[in-house]
């Protein structure tokens, strides 16, 4: 290909470009390590985690399920030295790009007197409701806690 040819060609190829990038689709959210923990069946509520990312700035807003009274976006901390969970009213955050990590002993949902015990191979769905992307309703399957990165007592 000559100098000339890819002279002319370079506006044709940028517009391409343009075009492409306005046609994104809806924002989205991936959702990958969803999981529940594994509690007895007298537990009044059980944890669920995932790792969010959004492509587009975005927010977690609110967590529904007809696998229990309800489901609740809960944040955990330590003050004065003693574990405290919080609701946040306003979910949680999603920067473009980054993952945001629901985890034991911080950020995860909290499901509400599950009508089902989680017990290990069983699952729960959810509905993940955000901002901007389209609501996702998926099955968190039930584990015990990873023992990787744990520590021994
Ligand atoms: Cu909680």
């Amino acid at each position: 290909m000559n100098a000339k040819l890819l002279a002319m060609l370079a506006p044709v190829l940028m517009l391409a470009a343009c075009g492409k990038a306005a046609e994104a689709a809806l924002p989205s959210v991936t959702i990958t390590n969803a999981w529940c923990r594994a509690a007895p069946a007298v537990a009044p509520a059980g944890g669920c985690y995932m790792t969010l990312k959004a492509a587009a700035d975005d927010r977690l807003v609110a967590v529904e399920t007809k696998a229990a009274d309800r489901a609740e976006i809960h944040t955990m901390s330590v003050e004065d030295g003693i574990m405290r969970m919080r609701e946040l009213e306003d979910g949680i955050a999603l920067a473009a790009g980054q993952a945001a990590q629901l985890k034991p002993g911080g950020l995860h949902i909290m499901v509400i007197k599950p009508k089902a015990p989680f017990t290990v191979g069983s699952s729960v769905t959810l509905t993940l409701k955000f901002a901007k992307a389209p609501s996702q309703t998926l099955q968190f399957p039930v584990r015990t806690m990873p023992a990787a990165g744990g520590h021994q007592h």
